[in-house]
């Protein structure tokens, strides 16, 4: 019996509660994109979801570093590190997928963000750029080379993810209409900036 081939795959990035109006850190229209997303993911032949997934105290929350506070940036040993809201807390409803989405297409749910000092905005790689997901080594193994990119944040984890997969030698498309952003501090512009710089395409 030979083995169904593929090869692309729809990776859709942190449509969590927290990252929808009303949640710990809402992204503007958050949850706009998630019917086109469920649209985008009956389409594709393979769907991979990521989760961000912290636990409390993590080191990423402004409230875990004293006389701080939310969207300031402060010095990791691996490098800078915006403080956040504490957000995706590890089995809270605002970690919880949106209830709209439909979590049933996917082959994988890829977690980050677990480890306790080191924050996770790519589905590859840790902040640290060094400590692996896993992702890369599934992608691989089953034969998955190139990827459309959707979700939450675009300046963020969608375009983290975007820039390690293009690095790790993935084709990238990162589809807009179904990524919404937060814009801290001009890390939109920044962040298309990067990603054409590493051949990612934009659509
Ligand atoms: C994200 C900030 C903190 C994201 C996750 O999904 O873009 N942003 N954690
Ligand atoms: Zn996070």
């Amino acid at each position: 019996m030979s083995r169904p081939a593929v090869s692309t795959a729809l990776l859709v990035v942190d449509v969590q509660n927290d990252f929808c109006p009303g949640g710990a850190l809402a992204v503007p229209e958050g949850d706009i994109i998630v019917p086109g997303i469920n649209a985008a993911m009956a389409a594709a032949p393979s769907v991979i979801l990521t989760q961000d997934w912290h636990p409390a105290g993590h080191s990423s929350f402004a409230s875990s570093h004293p006389g701080r506070a939310p969207f300031e940036t402060t010095d990791m040993p691996y490098g800078p590190q915006v403080l956040w809201p504490d957000h995706c807390v590890v089995g809270s409803h605002g970690a919880a997928f949106h209830r709209d989405l439909a979590t049933d297409r996917a082959d994988l749910v890829v977690r980050k963000g677990f480890h306790r000092t080191v924050d996770s905005y790519s589905a590859f790689f840790e902040n640290d750029q060094t400590t692996p997901t896993g992702l890369d080594g599934y992608l691989r193994s089953r034969g998955i080379a190139s990827l459309t990119i959707v979700g939450l944040a675009t300046d963020f984890c969608v375009a983290y993810s975007a820039r390690d997969a293009a690095r790790l030698g993935y084709a990238v498309t990162v589809h807009m209409a179904l990524c919404r952003a937060i814009d801290l501090d001009g890390s939109l512009a920044a962040a298309f900036a990067d990603m054409q710089a590493l051949g990612v395409a934009i659509d």
